[in-house]
């Protein structure tokens, strides 16, 4: 497999005139994954933003062919879809070799709605790339919060006031729910950290069977930041250990990035709108399970 990076990916571009605020980190995630797939994926995406900015009629912007399906379903459209072209294979029809179906889905079309059919795809280990773009919300609604909104996060449905100070629970680990499935290829991944997110998108679209690339990308509207800033916050959540980059292959989890000193959490926090609330005791208890998650990887996973 050819190295990925800025200087080998492919200058045509498959998903662009769409509406996305700017400093949108999904259609970043969209736009960079079509160009290591190509021009012969199938995408499938559930009602959500990428949806809604990306099939504007009569503009689809999208080059390749793509559709919506139910907010429920993207896994199993994905998986009728493989199993269509399948059986064109079988009965003669030239299927080019780089065919494949991408999910683009969002954290509450993967974590919440579609988790009993993702569960099902890859409990039948159907050939397909489920990539989950993680803005911590759903935000085409307005910014209610899903169950990948982390502990503390003001939405529309957990304010701060007096009776509660944001989100109350903490955030799924769809990661590590995916890989309790004993699924081929599992993945994590930021857009701060570009290279690392292709390499994986590349790997995995090599790969048989299903594939799961989890991928945060924050959204300036919800998360309360600068467009400008997406990037820099899709780093820091890495740095400052609240998001980990890793792999689960064959049984084994593996950390594609240990930040030698983690940076600041309450610097990340602070700055964004939806956690300016939240006080020093609140802050500190975030700390405190960072660095029990933290090292729990570092004695377990290799
Ligand atoms: C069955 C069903 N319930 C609710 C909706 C309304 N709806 C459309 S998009 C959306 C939010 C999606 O959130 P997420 O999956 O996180 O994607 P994002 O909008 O954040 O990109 C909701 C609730 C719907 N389209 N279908
Ligand atoms: S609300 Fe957020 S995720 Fe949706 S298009 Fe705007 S920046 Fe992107
Ligand atoms: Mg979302």
């Amino acid at each position: 497999m050819a190295a990925i990076n800025h200087k080998t990916l492919r200058e045509d571009e498959f998903f662009f005139g769409h509406k996305a605020c700017a400093g949108c980190g999904a259609s970043l995630v969209l736009r960079h994954v079509l160009k290591i797939l190509g021009p012969n994926a199938v995408s499938v995406l559930p009602a959500g933003c990428m949806s809604a900015v990306g099939f504007n009629f009569p503009n689809l912007a999208f080059q390749n062919n793509s559709m919506i399906s139910p907010f429920a379903a993207t896994a199993p459209v994905m998986s009728g879809i493989r199993a269509g072209f399948d059986m064109r294979k079988k009965r003669g029809d030239k299927i080019p070799d780089d065919f494949c179906v991408v999910g683009f889905a969002g954290d509450g079309a993967t974590a919440d709605i579609g988790l009993a059919a993702l569960s099902g795809a890859i409990d039948r280990d159907d050939n397909l790339l489920y990539i989950c773009y993680d803005n911590e919300a759903y935000m085409n609604t307005g910014v209610q919060k899903s169950s990948l909104t982390p502990f503390g996060a003001k939405t529309t449905n957990t304010p701060v006031g007096t009776q509660i100070q944001g989100a109350l629970s903490n955030k799924k680990n769809m990661f590590e729910i995916v890989a309790a499935h004993n699924i081929s290829y599992a993945a994590t991944a930021s857009i701060g950290y570009l290279p690392d997110f292709l390499k994986k998108v590349a790997k995995a679209k090599d790969m048989p069977g299903t594939r799961y690339i989890h991928v945060i990308a924050p959204c300036p509207t919800g998360w309360g930041h600068a467009d400008k800033d997406t990037i820099n916050f899709a780093k820091a959540i890495v740095d400052c250990g609240l998001w980990y980059l890793a792999e689960y292959e064959a049984g084994d989890y593996k950390i594609s990035r240990r930040p030698k000193e983690f940076g600041s959490i309450k610097d990340y926090l602070h700055s964004q709108s939806r956690f300016r609330a939240l006080d020093d005791a609140a802050i500190a208890h975030i700390e405190a399970e960072r660095d029990a998650k933290w090292a729990y990887i570092d004695t377990h996973w290799s």
